[in-house]
């Protein structure tokens, strides 16, 4: 969609060595990416986990591929079954794979073929706190992160929790990679702004493409 909160195509911002912003990279998959988190979440329903410490998530979350991202009070981990339906997650819909490995081999990390994609929503107010991403075997392939609809302000961190961290703009199209030695790095988001999003409405989604095995 062509509008105000958009970002052009084509630019890139480089976060670190092996992180960058391609701004607007999934603008022209932007049709195919929203028909695809319809079908996928009227099987596998947006839900809020609940943490180890036995608190519900703010962030409503889903999954498609093989594997999916799940908490409970036992932990975190991949699962091949969507535990409220019992059934494998969603296949990923037509352009997901597409978008991801483009996205990647466009940031530098070629032939990526992820096997996971957590699918966030967040509501104005919701945000995500610092955290690493490490259920995942690998600790080195690329991640793809795809924003959508309301913009966010993400925290772009060090190796510590206590490090200093940047904060990024990300708008509606835009993507994020980071691998290799920035694969590490603590991240989050901050709370996302009241806002009405042309194509989104009151709401935010980020897909995140993994490897897993
Ligand atoms: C990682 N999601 O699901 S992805 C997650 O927008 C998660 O929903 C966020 O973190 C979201 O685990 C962020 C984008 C991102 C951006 C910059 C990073 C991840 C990053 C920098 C370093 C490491
Ligand atoms: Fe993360």
């Amino acid at each position: 969609m062509n509008d105000l909160f958009a970002a052009p195509h084509g630019l890139r911002t480089d976060l670190a060595k092996q992180a960058c912003v391609l701004h607007g990279f999934a603008l022209p998959f932007v049709d195919a990416l929203l028909a695809g988190v319809g079908c996928v979440s009227a099987t596998s329903l947006f839900r809020h986990f609940v943490t180890p410490g036995g608190h519900a998530m703010q962030v409503a979350m889903t999954n498609c591929g093989p594997l999916g991202w799940v908490s409970d009070r036992r932990g975190y981990r991949y699962v091949e079954c969507d535990p409220l339906t019992g059934a494998p997650w969603p296949a990923f819909p037509d352009g997901f794979l597409a978008l991801a490995s483009a996205a990647a081999a466009e940031a530098g990390f070629a032939d990526h073929v992820p096997d996971a994609c957590l699918i966030n929503r967040y509501a104005p107010g919701t945000r995500l706190s610092l955290h690493q991403d490490r259920d995942e075997d690998d600790h080195v392939a690329p991640i793809v992160s795809v924003s959508l609809g309301l913009p966010a302000t993400f925290l772009f961190g060090g190796f510590a929790r206590g490090d200093k961290a940047l904060r990024v703009p990300l708008v509606h199209g835009d993507v994020v990679v980071w691998g290799g030695v920035d694969r590490m790095r603590f991240h989050g988001v901050l709370p996302i702004a009241p806002g009405l999003h042309p194509a989104l409405g009151e709401q935010r989604i980020n897909l995140t493409f993994r490897k897993v095995h």
